[in-house]
């Protein structure tokens, strides 16, 4: 299941920064603007604490996560979606992903400047924002102008496709995205084929100095209150402290800089896993004395569909599948005592999976 969330933002800002935290194939961080000319693609494993919890109840010869295809797009520019600039070409990479990580430069750094001259993360926000809705306008107004063409003839749809476009055209064009219009699920269909950038998903993420990274700065203050009737998601990372984290090979030298810092866990790691969730992901886990495996599920897959993630051959003959949830296994300890104290559930085809569920599928082909 391949799907991907982009990096994005303007140039010099961190994003290949917080990128080489978790991506194994390290990509090249520079202070020019606009120093690199394509995207980094990396696939990242999804931290999870549950694997290991598993693992002591139910020793194993594998642990296998799950992972996530992660794009990091060079900086987008004013300009960009009127044709301009350098990041014009990057908008199509924005295009084939499925969610963004939206990255605001919150640190000050006099050696590093800006490129729109100071630091002000709403700004460069709505600078980012801006460039992607101008490229929305342009796919759906081309759209408009094909149906115009076809609901001469007073063909239905064409005249319900027109007033759906025009929904989003009006709210677009009052600096909202996409995703926001207020638009009937039955009616999205009519902008399907577009993929416009502004519909996908968004996690905004500001990058602090050091001493920002448990409780941020003004720049922090200044974009949640920017965000504040938008429901998004907001992180806060010290990607150059993370960046110094990821370099340590040993655990406990990391451990001891994250303490420092004042920090639980790598904030890139809370980031992976927000990715997961933007992309609409959860985890089954299949256990095992040979592996211990966590599989990519799309919220709302069924039991066999969940069977066919693990090979299509189990989804051709499912039967049935076992599943008890991960806290009851933990809570009890094996699945005999989760099958003694009915935490073992029998499920058929119409099961819809759920997060944490630990799955044994029954087969026959
Ligand atoms: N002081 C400080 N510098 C940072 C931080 N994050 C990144 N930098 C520096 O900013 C510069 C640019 O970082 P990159 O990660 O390459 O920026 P980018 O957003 O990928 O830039 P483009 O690829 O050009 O769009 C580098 O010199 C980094 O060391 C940070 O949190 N604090
Ligand atoms: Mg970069």
């Amino acid at each position: 299941m391949a799907l991907k969330c982009g990096i994005v933002g303007l140039t010099n800002i961190g994003k290949t920064t917080i990128f080489n935290c978790f991506s194994e194939n390290k990509a090249e961080v520079t202070n020019f603007s606009y120093s690199t000319d394509k995207s980094n693609l990396g696939t990242v494993k999804v931290p999870d604490n549950r694997l290991y919890e598993l693992e002591a109840l139910q020793p194993t010869e594998k642990i296998i996560p799950t992972v996530v295809d992660i794009v990091d797009v060079p900086g987008i520019a004013k300009g960009a979606g009127e044709g301009e600039g350098t990041g014009n070409k990057f908008l199509g990479d924005i295009r084939n992903t499925d969610a963004l990580i939206h990255v605001l430069r919150c640190f000050d750094d006099d050696n590093l400047p800006h490129v729109e001259g100071s630091v002000d993360p709403v700004r460069d926000m709505e600078l980012l924002n801006f460039e992607l809705q101008v490229k929305d306008l342009e796919s759906i107004d081309k759209k408009i102008a094909n149906f115009e063409k076809i609901a001469k003839s007073n063909d239905k749809d064409a005249l319900k496709g027109l007033e759906v476009l025009k929904i989003y055209k009006e709210h677009i064009e009052n600096l909202h995205p996409a995703h926001s219009a207020p638009v009937k699920d039955e009616d999205k269909k009519y902008v399907k084929d577009l993929n416009l950038l502004t519909i996908k998903p968004v996690l905004y993420v500001c990058n602090v100095d050091e001493a920002s990274a448990v409780n941020g700065n003004q720049y922090t203050e200044a974009v949640y209150e920017a965000l504040k009737d938008e429901n998004a998601e907001v992180l806060t990372i010290a990607a150059a402290l993370e960046a110094d984290i990821a370099e340590l090979d040993d655990q406990d030298e990391r451990n001891e800089f994250l303490e420092d810092a004042g920090l639980t866990e790598p904030g890139v790691d809370k980031l992976i896993r927000a990715a997961f969730n933007l992309l609409n992901l959860q985890t089954f886990f299949t256990v095992g004395p040979k592996e211990i495996h966590a599989w990519t599920l799309k919220k709302g897959m069924s039991a066999p569909e969940a069977a066919g993630v693990i090979h299509s051959d189990l989804q051709k003959g499912f039967i049935r599948a076992e599943v008890m949830h991960f806290d009851d296994f933990i809570e009890l300890g094996s699945e005999l005592k989760c099958k003694e104290a009915g935490k073992l559930h029998v499920e058929g085809k119409s099961y819809i999976v759920q997060d944490g569920d630990i799955l044994n599928i029954r087969f026959n082909i």
